[in-house]
Order: structure tokens, then C-alpha cells, then sequence
């Protein structure tokens, strides 16, 4: 299709092509496809049973599943007031005054997010979530917020998913009325990897908002106050939303050699961030290392010196967090980030159903329905089996967690990438290089991105066989990955005490690092000239038309955004394709119904699989609401 999309192209057709023509023309790489989404939705389906999800590495032949129950709930009735209706009658500077007097805590629940991004990979379909978001803001209005955005779920919408995101956020919106819905952002670093321009950032900020997001949780992987402090802003500028400034926690407040991370640098950091005008302080525990009683003299400090309310997050990657947020509690922490119990512990956060009843008949006490809070747990727990290619293997607690220091969501994808590099069995050499890779960068803040950076240098120096050592020695003949080059170069901006000099210089060899923030080395974006090059490479007959949040995730993911594009023309939304469907396509004689659209529903049978003809194509023969449709796919075995 590329080829077809060159000789097409009108600049072709006038001989006009220069050396420029393919970097110069975008929409040389948006392929055609067939118009109709039946024909559409069968193309995809008849990839999967042929081919299989490319997503989906090991398959377990007949694995049954079982139907999650979703919990009842009168679809006629009308939403309970909740977090959302009071931030909409208070506005948020006076919301954070009220939440500071609560005296009961109060929960985010982070299932539809960190708990899936850290135990499944990021992978659970919108489909999944929207079977339950209606019920359980009615049935659990009393919640504080539901994390349902950011961080990995963004990109994984689109590279793994075929989905919009900004569509998850709207339809959950739209099921969720009552309730905050909270992102996580990565300060100037947005939802991706690197630095962005700041007005991209604040209108990705502002259109978070327009779409959805009530509360965002802002951090800087580094710690680095430029690059949170503007974030921060947006928030207050540009949106009605509350801005949760966050520091990142690491190491351990309570060891007496920790000289850098200790509660001091905590506390001015926190009340930086309440003087650069959060409404809220987060305090983000992404691998785990807060310990109960660290977590006690921590939040008792942040309370007797900020006048912001502090929200905890942390993951029991150690199975001792619930411990921390006892004693956190016990501090006054107002409110604390726990998963549905299906999805909950190890990677992911603590057990929300087991800290309600941790909590039961105390002073702090919410008051939760438990016995409908088990029954979502129970449909999560169903939901996750139909995700076990992604789960990651972990079974039980570890406390080497506090040695190496690898976040959560990080630690749970380490082990299949250990695998796809071949080097599974030395896992525990990886993650004790992870720790020792810290060491020697000058112990940095490590979560998103700064975490990668630790990660690949801590997988390349294990699979090539390299020690420290090897590194401070002969340093200068090593070519290190491009993520540690660009990190030592300044590019996801200053970590707490600079970076160690002799390890830049052999990292760097002759390039010449900065120490301002990597946004002033990006012009900001012309938003409207480039919507307009945007709008004419993407305008196509689509099911929905183009806009400007697709525009916002392609200049975020321009690459992602393009295939998963190509992929939408190829076989439109599948975001109402079933799970089971979606990852494994049809068992023979299977019958779905799929809605296409409010009121329009399909009835597809998969009626037969054809043999390979001499050309690899191979007929699958469907019933489509009682019609007979064929599709030929290419057998890529
Ligand atoms: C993310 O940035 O995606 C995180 O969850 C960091 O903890
Ligand atoms: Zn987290």
C-alpha cells in the first residue's frame, strides 16, 4: 500500500518528487481500506482466528472462560450526589478546604488504571470497564476519585489497543458523572517519554479537562520543580480541575546514611509545590519503599507543615503496604489510592475491600457498602482472566523491592521483557543491577521516564555480559543506550544533586550537556497551522471525523498515532468487540453480538475457516446477522 500511495501521489504524478518527498508528505504513510465497518469488523476478526492478536504471544488452547457478573444496579435511576457535584459547587480551591476537615479517609480507586498498568500490562479494554462505571457510581458514589487516565493507559490505547483514548475518557465520563476522574500526568513530560513544548502541554492539559479529568496528578520524574511548577499551572489556569502536585518517594526517610532523601528534602519539596498552587499534595510511593513507620513520620511532618490536604499512592509490591497506610491514616493522610481486591496487591495498589474492613468500627471509618465493593472485586477478578497472556508471573511478595527500587508498574513488565531477550533466568541479576545502576547514576528519583533510563542501562550491561566496574573502566569504548545518553545530556531535565560528573563524562564522551529545562530547547508548537497539515493528511471517510484531541495524541505519538490510524480505516472502532474476541477472535460455529453503534448491533458466526490457496489466502466464511460474508486473509505463518 505504501508503493500504491507514491505512485498516486499527485506531487509523483507531476514529476515534481525532490529528495524531501517522503519525510515532506505524512499522508504518503495513511493507507486506503474498505468502506463498509461490517465488512470491516469481520476483516479483523478473520486476522485474529487466522493469524492471531500480534499482541497476544502465548495462546493456552481451549482455555474456557467465564462470564463476568456485573454487579446490579437501576439503570433508571438517577446518579447520587457525589466528589464531582461538590468540586462543581465549591470550585477547587474551596473543595481542597473541605477535604482538608474531612475527618473520615477517603479512597481513589485505581483499578481502571495503575492497577491493570501495573499488573496486566496496561491492557484492559475500555469494554471491560464500561460494563461496570454506571453501576458503581451509583452503587459507590462515596468514593473520592476513580483514577481512570494517563500515565501508560494513553499509549497503550493506541499502540496495543485500537483504541481512542480520548473516546475511554469521554464514554467514562459519561458513565461516571458524579465522581472525580483522575489522571496521571508526567509533568512536562505529559503522558509520554520525553520533553514535549509547553503549549502542547497546556492544551493536552486543557483538553483533559474539556474531556473529562477533574483531578491531575502531577509529577516530575526527577523531583525537578521546573518541570512540575508550569504543569501545575495549567491545571490552575486553563481548567476547573484540581492540580495534585506530587512528590516522587524514594529511598527511605528513617535510614540514618540516607543524607539525600531525607524528611527534610520532602518537606521543602512539598511546600514548593503548595507554593506553586496545588490544590492537593501527592505523595507518589511508585515502587513501594514506604515503610509503615516511615510513612507515620512522613505524613505527620507534611500535616503540621502544609495547609493542603496529602493523598498517599503507593504499590505492595513488598505485601506491606496496607501496613503503611495504617499508619499513614493514623498521621491524618485525607486520602489513599487502594484497587479493587481482583486486581489489587503485588504491583498494584492495596486491597481496597480488605482496608474498608481494616477500618471497620474506627474512628476514620468511610462508610462503604462492603458487601457490593466484593462484588466488583469478584468482577474484576473474572475480567483479569480473560487478560493471562499479560499477567506477569510475580507470585508473591518481594522484599528485595527495597534494594533495588523499581517501580511497580516497571517491575511487573521487566520479567516478559527479560524473557524476550532471552535472559529470564537472570532476572535477579537484572534487578539487582537496577540497584546498582542507581548507585552509580548518583541515586536518582526512578519512575516514569527516569525509570526506563535505569531499566535499559541495567538489561544492556546484563546482556552484554558488563559490570560496573566494566563501565567505570573502560567506559569510553562503550556505546550506551541512546535513553542513558539522552538522559546524561539533560533531556528529562536535572536530578536532586546534579548528575556525578566522572559517569556523565563517560556516558557523554564529547557531547556537551544543559542544565536548563529541556522545554526551552523546544519551540512551541503553531497549533493551528499544524492542525490545519494535520486535518488535510487525516481527513478520510471515517466512521467519526478527525479532530482536535487526535490531533493532540499525534503530535504526542506521531508514529503510534499513524498505525493505529491505518489500522482504524482497516477495521473502524472495535472498541464494543467482546474481550475474548478481540484477543482471540471466534471458536468455530461461535455466535457474537456486537453494537456497532446505539441500536445497531451485528450477529456474527464464524462458520468456517478455508485452506491456504498457492497465494497464502485463506477464506473465512461468516454469518453476519443471517447473510453469508466471506473475507480472505493473508496467512502469515
Ligand atoms: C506512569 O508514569 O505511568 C506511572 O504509573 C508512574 O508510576
Ligand atoms: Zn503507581
Amino acid at each position: 500500500p505504501f508503493l500504491d500511495n507514491i505512485l498516486k501521489h499527485e506531487t509523483f504524478r507531476q514529476g515534481k518528487v525532490t529528495v524531501n518527498f517522503i519525510k515532506a508528505n505524512s499522508d504518503l504513510f495513511v493507507f486506503k481500506a474498505p468502506k463498509n465497518r461490517a465488512t470491516k469488523l469481520i476483516t479483523y476478526l478473520g486476522d485474529v482466528v487466522v493469524n492471531g492478536n500480534a499482541d497476544v504471544k502465548k495462546v493456552e488452547l481451549g482455555k474456557t472462560f467465564i462470564k463476568p457478573k456485573v454487579p446490579k444496579f437501576d439503570s433508571n435511576a438517577a446518579y447520587p450526589e457525589g466528589t464531582k457535584d461538590l468540586l462543581t459547587k465549591l470550585g477547587p480551591d474551596k473543595f481542597s478546604e473541605w477535604l482538608k476537615n474531612e475527618k473520615q479517609v477517603h479512597f481513589t480507586d485505581t483499578t481502571m488504571r495503575d492497577a491493570h498498568q501495573s499488573l496486566l500490562a496496561t491492557r484492559m479494554r475500555t469494554f471491560d470497564m464500561l460494563k461496570v462505571a454506571e453501576g458503581y457510581a451509583k452503587n459507590h458514589p462515596e468514593i473520592f476519585s476513580m483514577e481512570v487516565w494517563g500515565g501508560a493507559t494513553f499509549d497503550v490505547c493506541l499502540r496495543f489497543l485500537q483504541e481512542n483514548p480520548w473516546e475511554r475518557l469521554q464514554l467514562l465520563r459519561k458513565a461516571m458523572p458524579n465522581v472525580l476522574l483522575q489522571m496521571l500526568i508526567r509533568g512536562s513530560n505529559g503522558v509520554g517519554y520525553k520533553a514535549y513544548s509547553d503549549n502542547l502541554i497546556g492544551e493536552f492539559v486543557e483538553q483533559s479537562w474539556e474531556n473529562g479529568v477533574d483531578v491531575f496528578r502531577i509529577f516530575d520524574s526527577l523531583n525537578w520543580m521546573k518541570s512540575l511548577a508550569p504543569c501545575i499551572e495549567h491545571v490552575r489556569t486553563r481548567t476547573g480541575g484540581l492540580a495534585e502536585g506530587s512528590i516522587c518517594y524514594t529511598n527511605d526517610i528513617l535510614n540514618p546514611e540516607n543524607t539525600k532523601y531525607n524528611l527534610n528534602y520532602y518537606i521543602n519539596l512539598a511546600k514548593e509545590i503548595e507554593g506553586a498552587g496545588a490544590h492537593i499534595l501527592g505523595v507518589k510511593d511508585m515502587a513501594g519503599l514506604l515503610k509503615p513507620y516511615a510513612a507515620y513520620e512522613l505524613i505527620s511532618a507534611l500535616k503540621s507543615e502544609i495547609n493542603i490536604p496529602i493523598h498517599l499512592h503507593t504499590h505492595d509490591t513488598s505485601s506491606i503496604q496496607s501496613a503503611t497506610y495504617l499508619k499513614a491514616i493514623e498521621a491524618g493522610v485525607d486520602v489513599v489510592d487502594v484497587a479493587l481486591g481482583g486486581l489489587s496487591g503485588l504491583t498494584s495498589q492495596p486491597n481496597f475491600n480488605s482496608v474498608v474492613e481494616m477500618l471497620k468500627y474506627q474512628d476514620r471509618a468511610s462508610p462503604i457498602n462492603i458487601d457490593s465493593l466484593n462484588e466488583y472485586s469478584n468482577y474484576w477478578e473474572t475480567v483479569r482472566t480473560y487478560y493471562y497472556p499479560f499477567e506477569s508471573g510475580l507470585k508473591s511478595g518481594s522484599g528485595d523491592v527495597f534494594k533495588h527500587e523499581i517501580p511497580g508498574g516497571q517491575y511487573s513488565n521487566l520479567k516478559p521483557q527479560a524473557q524476550a531477550l532471552g535472559l529470564e533466568s537472570r532476572f535477579h541479576e537484572i534487578t539487582k543491577m537496577y540497584g546498582e545502576v542507581n548507585t552509580l547514576f548518583g541515586d536518582i528519583v526512578k519512575v516514569t521516564p527516569s525509570s526506563k533510563v535505569v531499566g535499559d542501562m541495567a538489561q544492556y550491561l546484563v546482556s552484554n555480559n558488563l559490570t560496573i566496574q566494566d563501565v567505570l573502566e573502560k567506559g569510553e569504548n562503550i556505546s550506551f543506550p541512546q535513553s542513558v545518553v539522552d538522559f546524561f545530556k539533560g533531556d528529562l531535565g536535572q536530578p536532586v544533586g546534579g548528575f556525578p560528573k566522572k559517569i556523565q563524562q563517560i556516558i557523554l564522551k564529547d557531547q556537551v550537556p544543559y542544565t536548563d529545562r529541556p522545554n526551552a530547547h523546544i519551540p512551541p508548537l503553531d497549533l493551528e497551522e499544524e492542525y490545519k497539515a494535520f486535518k488535510k493528511t487525516f481527513e478520510q471517510e471515517l466512521s467519526r471525523k478527525i479532530n482536535y484531541t487526535d490531533f493532540l495524541s499525534y503530535q504526542l505519538y506521531p508514529k503510534v498515532f499513524t498505525d493505529a490510524f491505518n489500522k482504524h480505516l482497516k477495521y473502524d472502532n472495535l472498541m464494543n468487540l467482546p474481550t475474548k474476541n478481540f484477543f482471540y477472535g471466534m471458536d468455530l460455529g461461535e455466535e457474537i453480538i456486537v453494537e456497532l453503534d446505539k441500536g445497531k448491533t451485528l450477529l456474527i458466526t464464524l462458520e468456517s475457516i478455508g485452506k491456504p490457496n498457492y497465494e497464502g489466502l485463506v477464506t473465512v466464511y461468516f454469518k453476519v446477522n443471517g447473510q453469508g460474508r466471506t473475507v480472505q486473509i493473508k496467512d502469515d505463518s
